[in-house]
């Protein structure tokens, strides 16, 4: 289907399908803000040693608090003598630093609510007997731990010292300036009469130089307004802008403040050839066709940086929301500076001390939570389109799934299916039922995924828009009182203003499943529990607007300007529709809702993407360091679209994406309206078959997916880890971007993302043996780090065990996950070098909330050897994970004494047996194999082949146990001799 005629006509010019290109966003030379910023940078060192910040604590101000691990003071800037700022600093609980500056009793409050949405819960400060202030003539310093925060006075500077080694610098550089609020003044206009010209040449040449010009420049740029393109900012309430050079004196690497298609360890936007010339920017942005290498802001925005060396690991959480540009470089080369410039807001900037990188995410976790856990089948194959056009399309979509045997778990709805983009209403002639629809999908155990976006069609037959106005909860314009008006899909539309209290339980109230108290408000009661829901457009896309997003100076709730809330307002969009899905019904149920825009804090909610990415090998490629971003900065819930949203892949090119998407923790194929189908049972042999054995892949895996996510939801670690993460040591990984691990399973990918690849390198960062995950090669590392080669055909992914792993698969295919629950299980037991292995698998009933009460299965395993004088024994042990303590961001995985080994749901899976167990690498062929005490005279086989504790490469010895008659939800052992 191609999109109606009579939509394209309600396009205004600048709508994204009509080519829009990269000059359609501003660079930091189209940006007043940002080239202020940058020039102030610029300045700095061309004044050679006369530069300096003008910005100082006041001594005698400097109070500490005397319950607290905080102290508060007066800065004064010698620029503007009589405006005030107060900084604050206080010390948390686990050593995290945060440092606040605001302007005191100026002539507008600054923005300060961004942490108020990011942070989970405000952070509880350390005990003051724990920190010891020493106040010193020029500084006031915070010891604690190993951890030293010095406050230096004139100029200010706040760094921190791990170890005696300086770590953080804030203002080292002193590109610190937070312009206040002031009244603009009205310049004169020169005369125009007779001799005007003149008289205006020589006011030029009599105007006092600007006292602040050094530091400032010459000229007031953009302070009161700025054009671009056709659009101009007004900027009432004139410049606010905040910059903070935050240098790392020791760490040469940086990594997150995503979203941006570019490696991930940040390359330079500034110093000697720089790999960008534009500073990383972070505006949620709707970018049609982005490029594939850039430093552009794309849909979301994390401002979360790790700054990473082969000693230490830190990290930089600067709650900022409004647009800002970030620039990055190297003034030596172990060094990074970066230079952040926000529009608006005050500084609120967290300095988390590690010193490892898992420290570092339990850090950020603590402050902006962990992920959510997701419903089991969330990590399914999600099958989208832009779009299915009908009730019957969809199930006959469903059919041919059945037919040709893919396993799918969800079936996506994009905007077509709403009555003129009206969402919520069914377009009746191609949907006259969606909940038979809904049903006949969910027979099968699949669910469905329905598009909400958040523009509302402004006409009074809409429902949702005139509850909306009735409320008076939507966006206002400029003048702070009409509903803003602009353009998107549903032709003229209005925004829900979502930081507006009184739009919460409406929107909640829209997605309940039976009527509540208000019975007479319209409700969706074409919807099942079965429906979640696809919050697209959230950045917010407008196509009218300037950038394709609404003007800063519309007004939002508490007559906050959009510039100051821009990059929060999609998460509240998605917040909002996760807290309706979970309490819609009458026992609350795991939400799913795919956000497109997003902030820090958004993995509380659910998942989000990587946009409109392009149907080609660079966009694929650059989807993996895209996601690997993102999960660093604590969105590990994400995917890029599997086969390129734009353009036609060839089966070559569609078969890789869908080895890259198994690989991504949400695994969606998409598609744009205008490309041909290319649903996976369209292709030829032998792709067809190809493509089917790697969804297959994937579901066999779902467990060691489902663990992962649930060790990301107790703590924070992401679920793809980086070779930086894993091997915080080997400066041979810092920049490596194209592999990676999953979770804690030892699972190590690389993807293929080249076309005609028959062989791939792969990098081993240890000495130990990796086994390939389908042939059971063994491959060695080197302490040093290794590369090796290996064969990567089509049908191919490189995949390996690392040596010292045991992972849990399911081998059954079937139709959908849920039709899994009952599987058995095959144990893979990876032996390492020293002939050890460990693993674990987390179950629970993936859809409800019980597992907080205690109702889960979380098993781990460990394997070891032990040399006798006439015998060696390798044991294999299963035994309840709950019980052996966690590490868990908040202390107790579940409510404290509600775990039980005879849970709900540990009986409900009571009968699930482990049909297989492998084990790779043993030395010799056993003489006895005993499963619980009982030696097993048959069930089993062996292959010879390479052992673990060698030095050999090939093929590794295989010990196969089958049907050992043992339930995963036992404690249990198995040994083996030889
Ligand atoms: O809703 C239509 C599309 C959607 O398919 C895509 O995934 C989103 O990123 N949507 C953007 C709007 C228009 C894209 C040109």
């Amino acid at each position: 289907m191609r999109i109606a005629t009579s939509v394209l006509l309600l396009l205004p010019l600048a709508h994204p399908l009509l080519a829009l290109k990269a000059h359609d966003f501003k660079t930091c030379s189209q940006s007043a803000f940002c080239r202020r910023g940058r020039a102030l940078a610029e300045r700095a060192p061309t004044a050679g040693s006369s530069w300096h910040s003008p910005y100082t604590i006041v001594p005698s101000s400097v109070a500490l608090s005397s319950s607290a691990s905080s102290f508060t003071s007066s800065v004064k800037s010698e620029l503007y003598p009589d405006i005030n700022f107060e900084l604050e600093v206080r010390i948390h609980e686990d050593g995290v630093v945060r440092v606040r500056m605001d302007e005191v009793k100026g002539l507008r409050k600054r923005y300060d609510e961004a942490s108020s949405w990011a942070l989970v819960r405000e952070p509880s400060l350390k005990n003051v007997k724990d920190v010891k202030w020493v106040k010193g003539k020029n500084e006031v310093k915070g010891v604690y731990d190993d951890v030293e925060v010095r406050v230096q006075y004139q100029p200010l500077k706040v760094s921190l010292w791990k170890g005696g080694r300086e770590e953080v610098v804030l203002n080292g550089k002193e590109l610190l300036h937070m312009e206040h609020f002031r009244v603009k003044e009205e310049k004169k206009e020169p005369e125009t009469a007779e001799g005007g010209a003149e008289q205006a040449e020589q006011a030029v040449l009599q105007a006092p130089a600007r006292p602040t010009a050094w530091f400032e420049g010459e000229e007031e740029d953009g302070l009161w307004a700025e054009s671009f393109s056709t659009w101009t900012d007004q900027k009432p309430k004139g410049p606010e802008s905040l910059s903070l050079d935050i240098h790392f004196p020791g760490h040469a690497n940086v990594y997150g403040i995503p979203q941006h298609a570019s490696p991930l360890s940040l390359p330079t936007t500034t110093g000697p050839s720089p790999h960008y010339t534009d500073p990383y920017r972070l505006y949620n942005l709707d970018v049609f066709e982005y490029l594939a290498d850039s430093p552009m802001s794309l849909y979301g925005s994390i401002p979360f940086l790790h700054a990473h060396s082969a000693e230490s690991t830190v990290g930089i959480f600067n709650a900022i929301a409004s647009e800002t540009w970030i620039d990055v470089s190297h003034p030596t080369e172990d060094s990074t500076l970066t230079h952040w410039v926000s529009e608006s807001g005050i500084l609120d900037v967290f300095l988390l001390p590690g010193p490892t990188p898992e420290d570092v995410f339990k850090q950020y976790a603590r402050l902006t939570g962990t992920s959510a856990m997701p419903a089991h089948w969330a990590l399914g194959y999600h099958q989208c389109r832009w779009n299915y056009i009908s009730s019957e399309d969809v199930r006959s979509v469903q059919k041919r799934f059945d037919e040709d045997d893919f396993p799918l778990d969800v079936l996506w709805l994009d905007i077509e299916y709403s009555e003129e983009h009206k969402y919520f209403i069914w377009d009746a002639k191609n949907f006259p039922d969606p909940v038979a629809m809904v049903n006949d999908v969910a027979a099968l155990g699949r669910k469905m995924v329905v598009i909400v976006d958040p523009h509302l069609k402004r006409v009074s037959t809409y429902p949702v828009y005139e509850k909306a106005k009735e409320l008076d909860v939507l966006v206002k314009g400029r003048d702070g009182k009409e509903e803003y008006e602009g353009w998107c899909w549903s032709g003229s539309s209005a925004w829900v203003d979502f930081f507006h209290p009184g739009s919460w339980d409406w929107w909640k109230s829209l997605f309940r499943l039976t009527d509540g108290k208000d019975k007479d408000s319209w409700r969706w009661v074409d919807s099942t529990e079965n429906v979640h829901i696809w919050n697209d457009m959230n950045e917010p896309s407008v196509f009218n607007g300037p950038e394709i997003t609404m003007p800063k100076d519309n007004v939002h709730y508490g007559g906050w300007e959009h510039r100051d809330i821009h990059n929060i307002n999609g998460m509240l969009f998605q917040n909002l529709t996760s807290q309706a899905i979970t309490t819609r019904g009458s026992t609350p149920k795991r939400p799913f809702v795919l956000s497109r825009s997003f902030y820090a804090g958004s993995q509380r909610l659910s998942a989000i993407w990587t946009g409109d990415n392009m149907g080609s090998w660079e966009h694929m490629a650059v989807g993996i360091p895209m996601v690997l971003s993102n999960g660093i900065a604590g969105m590990t819930f994400a995917g890029a679209d599997v086969g390129g949203f734009f353009g036609n892949p060839d089966p070559e090119m569609l078969v890789r994406w869908y080895q890259v998407g198994i690989f991504a923790p949400f695994f969606r194929a998409h598609a744009h309206i205008d490309t041909k189908r290319r649903e996976p049972y369209l292709l030829e042999e032998p792709h067809k078959s190809i493509v089917r054995d790697v969804i297959r892949l994937r579901y066999s895996l779902l467990s060691v997916w489902y663990t992962s996510f649930r060790r990301a939801n107790a703590d924070g670690v992401p679920i793809l880890r980086p070779h930086w993460v894993m091997f915080p040591k080997d400066k041979k990984g810092f920049a490596i971007d194209d592999q990676y691990f999953i979770g804690d399973s030892g699972l190590l990918v690389k993807p293929v993302t080249k076309p005609g690849a028959t062989e791939t390198q792969v990098y081993i960062p240890e000495d130990q043996v990796y086994y390939d995950y389908f042939t059971y090669n063994a491959y060695r590392g080197s302490a040093a780090g290794k590369t090796i080669t290996v064969s990567s055909p089509l049908e191919k992914i490189p995949l390996f065990i690392r040596g010292g792993s045991i992972v849990p698969t399911r081998a059954r295919p079937r139709r959908s996950s849920p039709l899994m629950k009952k599987d058995p299980f095959t144990l893979t037991v990876a032996l390492s070098q020293a002939e050890l292995a460990t693993g674990e698998l987390y179950l629970d009933d993936g859809e409800s909330f019980d597992h907080q009460k205690g109702d889960l299965v979380w098993r781990k395993f460990d394997a070891w050897t032990l040399k006798a004088a006439k015998r060696t024994r390798m044991t294999l042990k299963s035994s309840d994970m709950t019980k052996s303590g966690q590490t868990v961001v908040d202390g107790s995985l579940v409510a404290p004494g509600a775990y039980r080994a005879d849970n709900a749901y540990a009986k409900s899976v009571q009968s699930v047996r482990v049909e297989k167990l492998v084990i790779l690498g043993l030395p010799k062929k056993p003489t006895t194999v005993i499963v619980q005490g009982v030696a097993q005279k048959e069930g089993w086989t062996w292959e010879g082949g390479v052992a673990a504790d060698g030095k050999k490469e090939g093929g590794a010895s295989v010990l196969v146990i089958k049907n050992p008659n043992l339930k995963i939800v036992d404690d249990w052992l198995v040994e083996v001799e030889f």
